[in-house]
């Protein structure tokens, strides 16, 4: 029995009301449990026509698993607070929090239900002219502000502390490391793709690669993360972004966010190639998608390089030719990461529908041999490839 789980609607209107004062003491209030993640409980409390707010509850498991897999529910602190910290260097693209409660694990937030999930957006080859620049520039600030270059020894050290998050990062550990590069049960292999999986279970060079991956995941704790930022963690409109759910948030490797992203867009290019359709169209989208890639790196590039050089403290850190090292380190991860993201999409637990929503499982197979492979190059070529030029070039020759 989960003791404090909201026991009904009217618990869940109880606790907006006592934390907020968004809503008239006579507004007829409507709930809907509207979350379609992997892992909490999200309620939409709407007045109809009206205001509305999301309340996010943690459970102490994994909802689509259950009580066999436990998962703390300090995860919920950890969320409210990345996303206050996240806002005070990036507020226009995160959720306004309104209170978050620790006894029953809940935050209740803005809602951002007039924008569209990124994911979705992107299936539907939604233009969004705004993405790349929103989304470069929140990781750029949220990462250098969260960095050592930006703090003091104590505060960073304090941040730390209090982002020290085990079980999120123990699933990412096992999830992105170690299952995708073994047969393990929790993996989903699309059947006609099981001799291409079986392959890279063989590749040791591949795997050695991976390790490298996993120990900076593991050790090196250079910015706050916000550690799970893929396309559905990310709603859009025209000229809106939002990124929300940061409970993987801790101090990690500033790659890991940025490849996780590279990796989703890549997703999606590798899925549309076989998505039913018109070629010329899917084609045209699938060149809009490297473009944003470009877009992206560079705004997320400029800004990094930009507070790098004019807002560092440590003097030690104000050197610039170790800044320009700094910066092709992050891209390197980043390539490496994205491939860890392509591989454990397409044949770990946790898929997404830019792959799974392709019907005939010869075609799907098809898109995914593409994510894997292209997975496999980013990994082990990522050191060689020193511009996003070069990084476009081995994904046409990839389609080839
Ligand atoms: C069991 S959790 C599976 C995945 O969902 C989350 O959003 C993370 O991406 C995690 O890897
Ligand atoms: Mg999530």
């Amino acid at each position: 029995m989960i003791e404090h789980k909201f026991n009904d609607d009217a618990a869940v209107i109880a606790f907006v009301r006592r934390h907020t004062r968004l809503f008239a003491e006579d507004a007829v209030l409507k709930v809907s449990e509207i979350g379609d993640g992997n892992i909490n409980f999200v309620y939409r409390v709407a007045e109809p026509g009206g205001a509305s707010v999301i309340v996010k509850q943690a459970l102490p498991y994994v909802r689509i698993i259950g009580e066999g897999w436990p998962l703390s529910l300090d995860r919920n602190r950890i969320e409210a607070e990345a996303l206050v910290l996240e806002a005070e260097h990036a507020g226009d693209w995160v959720p306004e929090v309104y209170h978050y409660e620790q006894p029953l694990a809940a935050i209740i937030m803005q809602d951002v239900g007039d924008h569209q999930n990124l994911r979705h957006a992107l299936i539907a080859r939604r233009h969004l002219p705004q993405l790349a620049e929103h989304l470069g520039l929140f990781m750029a600030r949220t990462l250098f502000h969260t960095s050592d270059m930006r703090l003091d020894a104590h505060q960073k050290k304090d941040l730390v502390k209090r982002f020290i998050n085990p079980d999120l990062c123990k699933i990412t550990e096992d999830l992105f490391f170690i299952d995708p590069f073994c047969d393990h049960e929790r993996n989903a292999i699309n059947p006609p793709l099981l001799p291409v999986a079986q392959a890279l279970w063989q590749d040791d060079l591949l795997k050695a690669e991976v390790a490298e991956l996993k120990y900076a995941f593991l050790n090196r704790a250079e910015a706050l993360l916000h550690g799970d930022l893929h396309s559905g963690s990310i709603f859009v409109t025209e000229n809106s972004t939002k990124v929300i759910d940061p409970e993987f948030a801790y101090f990690g490797p500033i790659g890991f966010d940025v490849g996780s992203l590279i990796g989703n867009l890549l997703l999606n290019w590798c899925g549309q190639h076989r998505l039913a359709g018109d070629e010329a169209e899917r084609e045209a989208w699938r060149d809009w998608l490297l473009v944003q890639l470009e877009k992206l790196w560079h705004h997320f590039s400029q800004e990094f390089g930009r507070l790098m050089r004019e807002d560092t403290r440590d003097p030690s850190l104000q050197n610039e030719h170790w800044q320009q090292r700094r910066l092709l380190h992050i891209w390197h991860d980043s390539l490496g990461f994205a491939g860890t993201e392509l591989i454990r999409r397409t044949i770990g637990l946790a898929h997404v529908a830019d792959l799974d929503m392709i019907e005939d499982e010869q075609q799907r197979a098809q898109a995914e041999a593409m994510a894997l492979h292209l997975g496999r190059e980013l990994i082990m070529e990522r050191t060689r490839i020193s511009s996003m030029e070069g990084l476009v070039d081995l994904i046409c020759q990839l389609n080839d």
